[in-house]
């Protein structure tokens, strides 16, 4: 179904948010291949607006012109070598789908690829979509075309996010152009999609689009009769009335109450026990993406507050690890730049392009680029993840500021809030020596026969402890 990765079982994806094709390939190859990640979400690959005006942002992707891939991450060319490269290092390509919407109002071409359009006139002829594929006004229902009232189902669906000319998702199209463009992108090899503003567009008319597409292609070496992974933006709080539930049809959804979840309970380690609480809604396990943050609420757009980031090391280091170590949903880690202003694009972004991801010595990343998924305990926790697949959190232990649990009978894992743990605690694993992953090893850790082991850490920075069956470093 829609809600499987097809990437051999393995549980990370990583956001390499706005890295060139180019560098992606690379990252593949030297880091997320070895390393045993399941795939890359990419920056939306379409053609997409360039706005000198505002400082060439992030956002620009965000507002298509053309679904050719011709974008500020790289040509064609560079895609297609990109995935097939990632492909044979066993990473899959997740591609970002902007497709509840062209540019916002007031925008003029040329687009990214040389591609002229008018979004006022809703004139895009790179697809080629015109008046006739744009929500007619007759079916939104606020005053002035936009979205104002989240609580009006309607409006959130048929009216214009931000001033974003909304695609008309009944007609077929559309439906036909969208299924085009994603049936394109799985003959290149892709294994699936995060749907954009999926919460703007009406679960019927994703799945009828999603109907139109093709199985994943088997010459790129997935299993035949496989569909594409599916997830969906809808950024859900409780509080209004679309929820995430109304979407378990079409694919996996985002949980953003998970992030939320994660930083209260690193504020405070007795919530750690409850970060999935169906009480509140959230997604079951296998119909949830989750993440600590992500491009939006890193940087107070959607779903912003009481979020971690890379801007907290410590608190976010043992967000993202515990969130790794936890069984539930599938998880993506951030990859971001460093940023002063929340419009910034990435490094190189002021003169309009986007520079090169540079690798220093240490195996940590330069040039303005953070490279969550390269901190060394969150690289450790994605081999913790895939070793512990299928188990469920057991021997559950939290005291104070130090949290511990077995993964089954495959994993251990403890945090210790300020770096200072001893205890001898069960961990539910077969006796036997095992090697500490955070530390590389250089700590062996005893199981007795009795399942219990003496659980240390002493390391303030990287306050976490793990180990796991056939895990050597
Ligand atoms: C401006 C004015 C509007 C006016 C409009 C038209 O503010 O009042 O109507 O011009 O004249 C950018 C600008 C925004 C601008 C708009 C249109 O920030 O000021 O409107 O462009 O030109 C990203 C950014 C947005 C950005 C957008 C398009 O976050 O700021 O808007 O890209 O470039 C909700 C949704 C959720 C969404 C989240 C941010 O439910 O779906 O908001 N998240 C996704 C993406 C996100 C992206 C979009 C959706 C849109 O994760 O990154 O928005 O594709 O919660
Ligand atoms: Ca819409």
């Amino acid at each position: 179904g829609y809600d499987q990765p097809s990437c051999d079982g393995r549980q990370t994806i990583v956001h390499l948010f706005e890295w060139k094709w180019a560098d992606i390939a690379a990252e593949c190859e030297r880091f997320l291949g070895p390393a045993g990640f399941c795939g890359v979400q990419v920056s939306p690959p379409m053609e997409h607006i360039v706005s000198a005006g505002d400082g060439y942002p992030w956002w620009q992707r965000y507002q298509p012109v053309s679904y050719k891939l011709e974008s500020r991450s790289g040509n064609e060319e560079q895609f297609t070598d990109m995935v097939q490269r990632c492909n044979a290092v066993g990473v899959r390509i997740i591609v970002d789908a902007v497709v509840n919407h062209m540019t916002g109002l007031g925008r003029v071409g040329p687009g990214s690829g040389g591609t002229d359009f008018n979004a006022d006139n809703l004139d895009f002829p790179g697809v080629p979509f015109s008046s006739m594929d744009f929500t007619p006004k007759d079916q939104c229902p606020s005053s002035n075309g936009m979205i104002n009232n989240y609580n009006d189902p309607n409006e959130v669906r048929n009216c214009y996010l931000v001033g974003l000319t909304d695609l008309y998702g009944a007609k077929d199209y559309v439906r036909e152009k969208i299924a085009e463009y994603f049936n394109h992108l799985i003959d290149i090899g892709v294994m699936g999609f995060r749907v954009d503003a999926a919460k703007h567009m009406w679960p019927g008319d994703l799945e009828a689009i999603q109907g139109l597409t093709k199985d994943l292609s088997t010459a790129a070496g997935f299993p035949s009769g496989r569909r594409p992974f599916f997830f969906h933006e809808v950024i859900d709080q409780g509080g209004e009335p679309i929820t995430v539930q109304e979407y378990f049809g079409v694919g996996r959804t985002t949980e953003f109450r998970f992030g939320k979840k994660i930083a209260w309970g690193i504020n405070s380690f007795d919530q750690l026990g409850g970060v999935y609480d169906p009480g509140w809604g959230m997604a079951p396990s296998e119909k949830a993406v989750v993440f600590v943050d992500n491009h939006d609420n890193q940087r107070g757009h959607g779903g912003a507050g009481d979020i971690l980031t890379h801007k907290q090391p410590k608190e976010y280091t043992m967000g993202v690890c515990f969130s790794l170590a936890h069984d539930y949903g599938f998880m993506r880690i951030m990859s971001s730049y460093y940023f002063d202003n929340s419009d910034q694009g990435p490094p190189g972004s002021s003169y309009g392009g986007t520079d090169d991801v540079p690798i220093n010595g240490d195996g940590t990343c330069g040039g303005g680029w953070v490279c969550e998924h390269r901190w060394n305990a969150i690289t450790q926790m994605v081999k913790f993840r895939n070793a512990v697949a299928g188990t469920q959190i057991a021997n559950w232990f939290q005291e104070g500021d130090n949290v511990a649990f077995s993964r089954g009978d495959k994993g251990f894992f403890a945090m210790s809030k300020y770096g200072s743990f001893d205890r001898t605690l069960q961990t539910g694993m077969p006796a036997g020596t095992y090697c500490e992953l955070i530390s590389g090893c250089a700590n062996q850790v005893t199981v007795n026969g009795d399942g219990t082991a003496q659980i240390s850490i002493h390391n303030s920075d990287e306050p976490i402890f793990a180990i796991c069956v056939g895990c050597d470093g």
